[in-house]
């Protein structure tokens, strides 16, 4: 069939809106009509070029709500008609990652999603008779995408997929990684680097567990008023200051904060979010995703006195298992996705959303198809 997508041909330049052609879904697929799909930094960190795993031409996206159109032979778990949010983390139930109850790291279908094909090794995306590479197993730029059963959560389809798209990523993310990896509990001081839509989802998650100071850290001080909003108690722009923002924070907090969440993709501020924690127990989360060839770096002496540094990914949420429920939480108004939505436009427009993004103007843009 005929979809209108949002092509990455090349990095570095923008996405061109053509007509590609989708392949039906073979066993074990399912064809879904994305309705609206978010903007991530990781879709512009891919089509910058700076992606390990970055392959071009591809259909990138992997934020958004649709409805199941058909399955392919031996799905069980889904039918034409479900409202569903792709998953870039399956959930297969049966690996020893989704067995071993430490990780949603399930690695049923990773291996090919890392190699922008199906499992089967082939791609259902062609332009002009030439192959085009999915992305994080979700392409949500294209109006018709094939994903993998174990890659797609079924949610109430009473549910606004225009704002629960956001939970396809950036949301659940940030939120995920103050309940499921860090274990943030009352009374726990918080600082949050990079107040984008990881950042503020970050906020409102150390909000809900009862943080008792929450900090902020941006060097673009517009971002101020939604954090605090979102529940942010304290702001730092490095800017201000002449010292490290890690002295800072540590002089805020007498001696530290309980966690740390880097929420950006900076190693030097991956650094500063590590140092700025609480000797003895202080956690620092990486959430950013750091471009190719990046390393950290810190004194081994900072972990020998008991700090720890730790990552997530998708907030360690096992989508098909427990998006439902963060679905029905935003329903609910327990999880607020409305001021995350900055921008609405067409697909005809997503450069602007890149655009937005990088001159800082935008939370999420959501595209609607
Ligand atoms: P964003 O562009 O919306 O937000 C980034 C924020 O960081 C902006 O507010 C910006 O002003 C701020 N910033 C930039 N440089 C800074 C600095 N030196 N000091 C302080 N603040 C600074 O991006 P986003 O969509 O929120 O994504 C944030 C990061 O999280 C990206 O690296 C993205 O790839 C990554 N990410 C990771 C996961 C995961 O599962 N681990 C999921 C989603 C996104
Ligand atoms: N492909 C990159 C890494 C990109 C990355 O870290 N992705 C995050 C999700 S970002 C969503 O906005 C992630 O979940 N990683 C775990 C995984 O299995 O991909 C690289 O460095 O190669
Ligand atoms: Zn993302
Ligand atoms: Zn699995």
């Amino acid at each position: 069939m005929k979809s209108r997508a949002a092509v990455a041909f090349a990095p570095g330049k923008p996405l061109e809106i053509v007509e590609i052609d989708v392949a039906p879904p073979k066993a074990g697929e399912v064809l879904v009509r994305i309705t609206h799909t978010g903007v991530c930094h990781t879709d512009a960190f891919t089509l910058g070029g700076d992606d390990p795993e970055g392959l071009f031409p591809a259909v990138l996206g992997h934020e958004g709500g649709g409805v199941v159109v058909e399955v392919g032979e031996g799905v069980t778990s889904v039918q034409p008609g479900d409202h569903v949010i792709p998953l870039y983390t399956a959930e297969c139930g049966k690996c020893k990652f989704c067995l071993s109850g430490k990780t949603n790291l399930c690695q049923a279908v990773r291996a090919t999603q890392g190699k922008g094909v199906m499992p089967d090794g082939t791609s259902r995306f062609s332009y002009n008779g030439q192959p085009l590479y999915h992305y994080m197993g979700t392409s949500t730029f294209s109006e018709y995408t094939v994903v993998a059963e174990v890659s797609l959560a079924k949610i109430d389809p009473q549910a606004p997929l225009e704002k629960v798209c956001l939970l396809g990523c950036g949301v659940t993310t940030g939120i995920g990684a103050v309940h499921n990896t860090a274990k943030v509990k009352q009374g726990d001081t918080v600082a949050v680097f990079g107040l984008g839509g990881i950042g503020l989802a970050v906020v409102q998650g150390a909000k809900q567990a009862g943080a008792s100071r929450i900090i902020g850290v941006d060097t673009n001080p517009s971002k101020f008023d939604l954090a605090r909003d979102m529940g942010a108690t304290d702001f730092v722009n490095p800017k201000d200051h002449a010292k490290p923002v890690q002295d800072v924070i540590v002089e805020m907090t007498d001696g530290g904060v309980d966690f740390s969440f880097e929420c950006i993709g900076n190693v030097d501020v991956m650094r500063s979010a590590l140092e700025c924690c609480h000797k003895g127990w202080g956690e620092s989360v990486i959430i950013g995703v750091a471009g190719a060839g990046q390393e950290i770096r810190t004194r081994p002496f900072q972990l020998v006195t008991g700090r720890v540094w730790r990552g997530s990914a998708f907030g360690g949420v096992k989508g098909r298992t427990q998006l439902p429920g963060m679905v029905q939480a935003a329903m609910r108004g327990d999880i607020r996705l409305d001021p995350f939505i900055t921008h609405t436009m067409p697909l005809e427009r997503i450069n602007e959303a890149f655009d937005l993004m990088h001159r800082g103007e935008s939370i999420r843009t959501v595209i609607h198809f």
